[in-house]
């Protein structure tokens, strides 16, 4: 018995060492495309078990579950709580759908994929979140990370949140065929400039015929990570009327110009257009943030923010402790955001 313990005890001391002692490999910025680096399928397992988990010193009490996890002055969550990350007894959980619509922009069919409260029924009409990925990804990425529709389930079901509809499309608005090729230059960006205009001539309209919508500005929100946020930055820009809560998540550098290790920007606006005409109606809430030791897109969110700041955009910006360019920082951003829908 006691030898069985003792190979348990140095079985879990070595899995703990293991995974503590992984190096740290990412404090670099890296010099190829970031789609290892930056885990565009946001369910690889080691990013998963990179989330923060705030453990107790052993000598003070053991905390309950339902501790309150911190919230910085703005009521920001710096992290997600790992519990609305865990499937309950219980709770009924949406799963992601595949479909394809037309583009006339596109001259073509173009997929996105749909994540449905669980409990969707034509007699309601729900608020519709846009949710942007990163750069390479598609319609796929959010839709492969298999905790997402858990956040959403708990979220709901808690009742932080009001039911509502994900859709996740594919940014990459290419005006024919052309496949995505991996390249950081300023021609490589364009079809991703070009989504805003995708999504409110061709997606937006899909959505709102196809499914039970609140359609306007009280039910239309968007958010995205890295390249999603710079996306979903530049969307706001270009159409600030139409969206109640907009997020971005570590939002790539490029809607002003800007050089960074992977290429330089000439900018989707010069920074002296990144402001508001007055009388302009905004979103209730604007939220940028990012990890604290980003290793992609650096300080360039931080940018963003001083830029708001500097000419005179209301918006809220946190930073998510000790994450990466990772799923802390999307989990802590979509927990935040997902929380204003409905509200
Ligand atoms: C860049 C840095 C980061 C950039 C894009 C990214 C197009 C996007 C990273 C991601 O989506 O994860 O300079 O330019």
């Amino acid at each position: 018995m006691k030898r069985m313990i003792l190979i348990l005890v140095t079985v879990a001391l070595s899995v703990c060492l293991f995974a503590c002692g992984r190096p740290d490999d990412k404090a670099e910025t890296p010099t190829e495309t970031p789609k290892e680096e930056t885990n565009m399928n946001e369910n690889e397992p080691t990013k998963q078990a990179e989330l923060t988990v705030t453990e107790a010193p052993t000598d003070t009490p053991t905390p309950t579950p339902t501790e309150a996890p911190k919230t910085d002055e703005n009521g920001m969550y710096l992290t997600c709580p790992t519990s609305y990350l865990t499937k309950k007894e219980g709770v009924s959980y949406g799963k992601f759908e595949r479909h394809t619509y037309y583009s006339y922009y596109c001259n073509r069919e173009r997929a996105y994929t749909i994540l449905l409260p669980p409990d969707y029924t034509q007699d309601k009409k729900y608020p519709v979140v846009y949710l942007l990925h990163g750069i390479f990804g598609d319609e796929n990425s959010f839709a492969g990370d298999a905790k997402l529709p858990i956040l959403v389930g708990n979220m709901i079901a808690e009742g932080l949140c009001e039911e509502f509809i994900l859709v996740c499309p594919a940014m990459y608005a290419a005006g024919d065929d052309t496949a995505q090729t991996p390249a950081f230059n300023a021609e490589a960006c364009i079809p991703y400039d070009r989504f805003p205009k995708e999504l409110v001539e061709n997606l937006m309209p899909h959505i709102n015929a196809t499914y039970s919508v609140q359609e306007g500005r009280e039910g239309t929100n968007i958010g995205g990570f890295s390249m999603g946020g710079r996306e979903t930055l530049y969307t706001l820009m270009l159409y600030p009327e139409l969206f109640k809560n907009v997020c971005a998540m570590a939002p790539a550098p490029g809607m002003t110009p800007a050089k960074d290790g992977f290429m330089e920007h000439p900018g989707s606006l010069q920074e002296d257009e990144v402001r508001f005409a007055e009388g302009t109606v905004v979103p209730d809430t604007i939220i940028i943030c990012c990890g604290t030791r980003d290793s992609v897109v650096g300080k360039f969110p931080m940018g963003y923010h001083n830029l708001f700041e500097k000419n005179g955009i209301k918006h809220i910006w946190y930073e998510v402790p000790n994450a990466d360019h990772d799923m802390n920082t999307q989990y802590s951003g979509m927990f935040n955001f997902f929380q204003l829908i409905g509200k």
